[in-house]
């Protein structure tokens, strides 16, 4: 039996994702496994990570809306790590069987103009900090099977992060009503979802606050030129081989992921 600690969790989640092997989840071997620690997992992974040369290019929130929420069996947002591997070149397209069980989510997303440091962060004072505001494509791919997790091992692994795609329209944040902002998802052109910006915590501009003062227990502020996605407005569908994944927004744009 695996004496678990912060390191082999580690290990653990790098060795399934390298290998595409997910494996169940790791508070079922260390159910003592507490928020604080999770939290020093991901940035185990991380640090061996930066190791093998990746970059922080910025960072995700998780379980933001209330479909993700419901979908996942867990009510509390969380924060990730977003890495220069991450971001797929417009047009390219998703090699499924490069990952596990890729699936794919529409979202907000903030570009920073200027430093964010929580604690005592509003959405008014990090909306103020966002140089510009685009459309993404999430694809998340659970290390552990069946997307089954609890919130301390979704948070190890770095919530689900694998890829992102973003649009190429930027806005400036202080022209848009991004609560009221419509976002369409199809799939093959057909509409399978939708929802507005207020999905996210109501504000996609609070998620951001929200990720500002949660990363501010661990020291850490958004840096400018940081990318933040603000979490899946819908629920996620499945990158199948074939299939076309479509983010349509009113005043951001449109953002397409062919899936091979
Ligand atoms: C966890 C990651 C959630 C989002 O936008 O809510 C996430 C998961 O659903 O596997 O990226
Ligand atoms: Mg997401």
């Amino acid at each position: 039996m695996t004496e678990w600690n912060v390191d082999r969790a580690a290990v653990a989640l790098r060795r399934a994702e390298d290998h595409r092997a997910d494996r169940g989840p790791i508070t079922a071997e260390w159910p003592d496994l507490d928020l604080e620690t999770a939290y020093r997992v991901q940035d185990e992974v991380l640090r061996r990570k930066a190791a093998e040369g990746r970059r922080v290019v910025g960072v995700k929130l998780g379980l933001t809306s209330a479909p993700k929420q419901e979908r996942m069996g867990i009510d509390s947002p969380l924060t990730a790590w977003l890495t220069d591997d991450m971001p797929l070149p417009p047009g390219a397209p998703l090699r499924v069987d490069g990952l596990i069980h890729p699936r794919v989510e529409p979202e907000i997303v903030f570009v920073m103009g200027e430093r964010l440091a929580g604690p005592g962060v509003t959405a008014a004072s990090a909306l103020a900090a966002v140089a510009r505001v685009g459309a993404g494509l999430e694809v998340i791919d659970s290390r552990y099977t069946d997307f089954k997790f609890a919130l301390p091992d979704v948070v190890a692994d770095n919530a689900s992060s694998a890829r992102y795609l973003v649009g190429d329209l930027w806005r400036d944040p202080a022209e848009l009503d991004l609560a009221a902002e419509p976002c369409r998802l199809d799939i093959d052109g057909e509409e399978v979802d939708s929802a507005t910006g207020a999905a996210v915590q109501g504000h996609p501009a609070e998620a951001l606050a929200l990720a500002a003062n949660t990363l501010a227990r661990r020291g850490i502020a958004i840096e400018p030129g940081w990318i933040v996605l603000t979490g899946g407005l819908t629920d996620a569908v499945f990158a199948v081989p074939g299939r076309t994944i479509t983010a349509a927004f009113a005043n951001l744009g449109e953002v397409t992921l062919h899936c091979r």
